[in-house]
């Protein structure tokens, strides 16, 4: 498939959330495979909506260093799959205990914990498998992609960790910067795995990745200070999941610790970081630039 050709971030989004979910689909057991309430529960939280915001931020950066979608769909399927993974265990009663996902039941909801459990462990080892044998890839290549995503879930940087000290946290109030630190691996990591990845497989040069890197470093800091923000001020039609949470479980969150206005301003700076970073590439940048955009200016 060659170069999706819209410049439009909307039109971008609809095309990619189009191709992964076709590949998502072509990926996991079908519902009927037993054990069928293990495949259900599977498909059940990976098909169930979602942004795609990691499949859509990789495609990006690899479409702006020229590479055609075919090569990036299966490791972008791959991120999303990491991603529902740290959902449906997030969501656990043992975790955030939350009854609402995506705009419908939780996993253990619907279906039982123990379920939920599996469904996550699924998904996860997918994830791997995926990325191991995609034949559009060099050998080289796929070692290099799940070094990045391993990485951005189990070492001490990455979301696991990210999550215990978010788990650690809650009840008591932390300082700036040690927010930042846990958002950084809880959200951050991921969302970098993306962006370097989309790079990596367009054969992008080390320094290049480098400033990728940096750009979504920033733009999941963005991510994470709108989820405050939207945690205070959304709906829960338009969030699909319920907001007020932070408070009620007494995190410390930006809004919580800088105010609202405050928080607004961090997200401008932030968002003004990250097109800085962007500068460096002699790219086209364009659909980059909305992304950070839009993320910036999220309703859900
Ligand atoms: C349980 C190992 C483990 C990790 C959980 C990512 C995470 C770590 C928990 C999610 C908690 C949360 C609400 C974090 C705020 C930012 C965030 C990652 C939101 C969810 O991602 P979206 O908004 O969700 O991309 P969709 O449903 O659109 O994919």
């Amino acid at each position: 498939m060659d170069i999706i050709k819209e410049t439009n971030l909307k039109q971008f989004i609809t095309t990619v959330r189009e191709l992964v979910e076709k590949k998502l689909d072509e990926l996991v057991p079908a519902s009927q495979t037993e054990p069928t309430r293990l495949h259900e529960a599977v498909r059940w939280s990976l098909l169930g909506g979602g942004k795609r915001f990691r499949p859509v931020l990789m495609l990006a950066v690899g479409q702006a260093f020229g590479c055609e979608p075919d090569k990036l769909i299966a490791t972008a399927a791959a991120i999303e799959m990491i991603h529902t993974y740290s959902l449906i265990h997030d969501d656990l009663p043992a975790m955030d205990d939350d009854d609402l996902r995506r705009g419908r039941e939780t996993c253990h909801k619907k279906f039982d914990e123990a379920t939920a459990i599996l469904a996550g462990d699924v998904l996860q080892t997918l994830v791997f498998q995926t990325v191991a044998e995609d034949a559009t890839l060099s050998a080289d290549i796929r070692i290099r992609l799940i070094s990045e995503i391993s990485r951005a879930g189990g070492t001490p940087q990455g979301m696991v960790a990210g999550q215990a000290l978010d788990l650690a946290a809650e009840s008591r109030e932390i300082s700036g910067e040690e927010l930042e630190n846990i958002h950084s691996s809880k959200t951050g990591a991921l969302i970098r795995a993306a962006a370097r990845c989309g790079a990596i497989v367009a054969g992008a040069g080390e320094n290049e990745i480098e400033a990728v890197s940096e750009y979504a470093s920033s733009l999941g800091l963005l991510f994470q200070i709108t989820d405050d923000l939207l945690d205070v001020t959304a709906h829960v039609d338009a969030l699909g999941k319920t907001p007020g949470k932070d408070k009620k479980a007494e995190k410390s969150t930006y809004v919580s610790l800088y105010g609202i206005e405050r928080t607004r301003e961090m997200a401008l700076n932030v968002h003004g970081e990250a097109l800085g970073k962007l500068e460096t590439l002699n790219r086209d940048i364009s659909l980059l630039k909305e992304i950070a955009d839009y993320v910036l200016r999220r309703e859900s």
